[in-house]
């Protein structure tokens, strides 16, 4: 079975583009096929905002692979990537979150998906809207393009 799924990237040390487009690389040796990449955007850190500014984007992968296999390949590949994980929200070379699945709603103890906090964050709604605006989140119902004019209070 083929699955349809949205995912951030994001760096913020070190080559941040060539952090992000290693990623990309490693994905696609793993039978991860981009179907649409966005832009890369320079953010400011949301969050944690004593931190070096990130390089975010967001693309739709088509995959066979199940949530949590999908996950873990996507850790092991932070990891070879030279992720280290100290600091919750704090800087990384790469960060890969799976935003949708399919129009799936996941809530394991280690995999929420949707991504719990996107519709509050700039940094993924305005790449995603540029791939995906019409997606509804399976959760809240409202299309990328309305949460991220929420965000920005922009009126349509
Ligand atoms: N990721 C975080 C915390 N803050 N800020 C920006 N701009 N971009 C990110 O990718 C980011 C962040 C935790 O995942
Ligand atoms: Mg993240
Ligand atoms: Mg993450």
């Amino acid at each position: 079975m083929e699955h349809l799924v949205y995912v951030a990237f994001g760096s913020n040390l070190g080559d941040r583009k060539e952090n992000i487009l290693r990623a990309i690389e490693e994905m696609k040796k793993k039978q991860m096929e981009f179907l649409r990449i966005s832009t890369m955007y320079e953010t400011e850190p949301y969050g944690l905002k004593d931190q070096p500014k990130f390089i975010n984007c967001a693309a739709l992968i088509r995959t066979s692979y199940a949530p949590m296999e999908l996950m873990d390949m996507l850790l092991d590949i932070e990891k070879a990537l030279g992720r280290v994980r100290n600091v919750k929200w704090g800087p990384r070379t790469i960060d890969i979150d799976i935003l949708f699945y399919d129009h799936r709603i996941i809530n394991f103890v280690d995999l929420i998906i949707p991504h719990p906090d996107l519709q509050n964050r700039e940094f993924v709604l305005r790449p995603l809207a540029e791939i995906a605006p019409d997606y509804i989140h399976p959760k809240l119902k409202k299309s990328v393009f309305e949460m991220l004019n929420e965000i920005e209070g922009v009126k349509i």
